[in-house]
């Protein structure tokens, strides 16, 4: 060993951690090479913090004091607000001042694809992407208020490069290369329930992705508040990529969040019922934050107001809009997220030194969430939306939040802006389509059918 590797091996054996050595003898120089190369790139004062934090520390006894937070209603408000709202954020978009960004880093295990979640089929007639389907809404909206809105694209290392050939081998949709910015984010390793790294091999640590909270230190990385900032980006409209619902750059919300001064806003809907996998969005001790279901007691899911209804409704879509100043600002850490803990299933060596797939969670990863940034934003703006407008995730092969589920939400809004442009839908059912470049909105499908009747729609009959 070398200095260098010297150091590396005291720094983890003073740490406890001596056992990732334990092949050492039986690697190959590459597979040596390899092993230094990742474990000097753990910050490993990191890990021991995470360790004393949530494995040596006991979780405290009780919950600071919850309450619901303050939501800016989806009826009943009004119109003159809205419509300065829109105003606004139509404002910012004409000038350029908005860019999307999407996080796609996670690997969609309960979907079970094995490709980037956004390469997967997901529109109900012509089977058009995620991706494909977000592109397009950009290039409508590219269109409609004659900008050059960019796209982010969060990756993880696990599928950056299959994420990139994905884009260029589709030509990127339609939207010049340049603007769509795909950006790593960093992984952290999985430890056992006695804090010792798990072994993805006898020569690797087992690394995950760190959480979409890491967005922010991933953005710093990759240089992307000088380059969003050269371009004259203010805001950041931020979405999941598994959402074929999701309203990018919906102006109402962007211009509710900028006439508001808030650094951070989201959009909740109304929870399906007290144990939907979706955070609440809560006041935590007087501060607005969200509350991620695995967090959450059932007493605090299941609780009720005098009415009867759920007292904490508001569920988060992950739907945010950004003040880019206060992106920066947690990516370069001056404001710091915190890290959770989740259990999950990790495949690794086991004592014996050989490979095992538990069947039961054995290990614990370490995220971060990007909504936890409510907590240290000087102004946070919650809007209500209506789910079957804007929320219908991919998450399940089959049953609730799946591809099924999602094609029947598509259909079902898209039935209705038929009908609202007047035209007759006699199957209840009918599986229909409305590109995003034919119409990206309600309104726009009226207003073209007015003026056009179906010109220029290039499929018309659905069966
Ligand atoms: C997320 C929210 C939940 C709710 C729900 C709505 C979190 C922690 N919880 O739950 O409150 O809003 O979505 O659909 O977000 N991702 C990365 N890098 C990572 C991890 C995830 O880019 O390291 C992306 C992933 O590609 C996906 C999104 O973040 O687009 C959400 O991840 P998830 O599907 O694991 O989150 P889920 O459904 O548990």
């Amino acid at each position: 060993m070398i200095a260098h590797e010297e150091e590396i091996r005291r720094n983890l054996c003073d740490s406890d951690q001596g056992h990732v050595f334990a092949y050492w003898d039986e690697l190959s120089a590459e597979e040596k090479k390899s092993l230094i190369a990742q474990l000097s790139a753990i910050d490993l004062d990191q890990v021991n913090r995470l360790i004393e934090i949530h494995l040596a520390t006991p979780p405290p006894a009780e919950l600071p004091s919850l309450q619901p937070g303050p939501v800016v209603p989806v009826e009943g408000n009004d119109p003159g607000v809205l419509h300065r709202a829109r105003e606004r954020g139509e404002q910012a978009l004409h000038e350029g001042r908005v860019a999307s960004l999407v996080v796609a880093g996670g690997q969609a295990t309960r979907l079970g694809f094995d490709l980037p979640k956004g390469s997967f089929p997901i529109t109900p007639v012509t089977g058009k992407s995620l991706f494909q389907l977000h592109c397009e809404k950009i290039i409508a909206l590219r269109r409609r208020y004659g900008s050059t809105m960019p796209l982010l694209v969060l990756v993880s290392p696990h599928n950056h490069q299959a994420t990139r050939d994905y884009f260029e081998q589709k030509q990127y949709f339609g939207l010049p290369p340049e603007d769509v910015i795909l950006f790593e984010q960093g992984m952290l390793p999985a430890v056992d329930r006695d804090g010792r790294l798990l072994m993805a091999s006898r020569g690797q640590i087992f690394l995950s992705p760190d959480g979409h909270g890491g967005v922010f230190r991933a953005m710093a990385k990759a240089n992307l508040f000088e380059e969003m900032a050269g371009r004259g980006i203010e805001s950041v409209f931020f979405f999941q990529v598994d959402n074929p619902l999701a309203k990018i750059a919906d102006p109402v919300f962007m211009g509710y969040h900028l006439e508001e001064s808030a650094e951070v806003s989201l959009k909740v809907v109304r929870k399906r019922e007290p144990a939907e996998k979706v955070g609440i969005y809560v006041l935590e001790g007087g501060a607005p934050a969200v509350l991620e279901y695995s967090d959450t007691p059932a007493e605090v899911r299941e609780a009720q107001d005098e009415s009867g209804q759920l007292r904490y409704w508001a569920g988060n879509i992950a739907i945010h809009a950004f003040h880019l100043s206060f992106m920066e600002q947690l990516g370069r850490e001056e404001k710091h997220l915190p890290y959770h803990m989740a259990r999950k299933k990790v495949p690794c060596i086991d004592e014996t030194g050989e490979l095992s797939q538990p069947s039961e969670p054995n290990g614990i990863k370490f995220e971060s969430y990007v909504f936890d940034s409510l907590a240290v934003a000087r102004k946070a703006v919650a809007m209500e939306v209506r789910r079957h407008e804007e929320f219908s995730p991919v998450k399940n092969r089959t049953g609730e939040d799946s591809p099924a589920t999602a094609v029947e939400d598509q259909s079902h809004l898209f039935r209705s802006w038929l009908r609202d442009s007047g035209i007759l839908v006699e199957d209840e059912n009918a599986q229909v389509e409305i590109g995003p470049l034919f119409a990206l909105d309600r309104d726009e499908l009226i207003r073209k059918i007015r003026e056009d009747g179906l010109r220029g729609a290039r499929k018309v009959l659905l069966d």
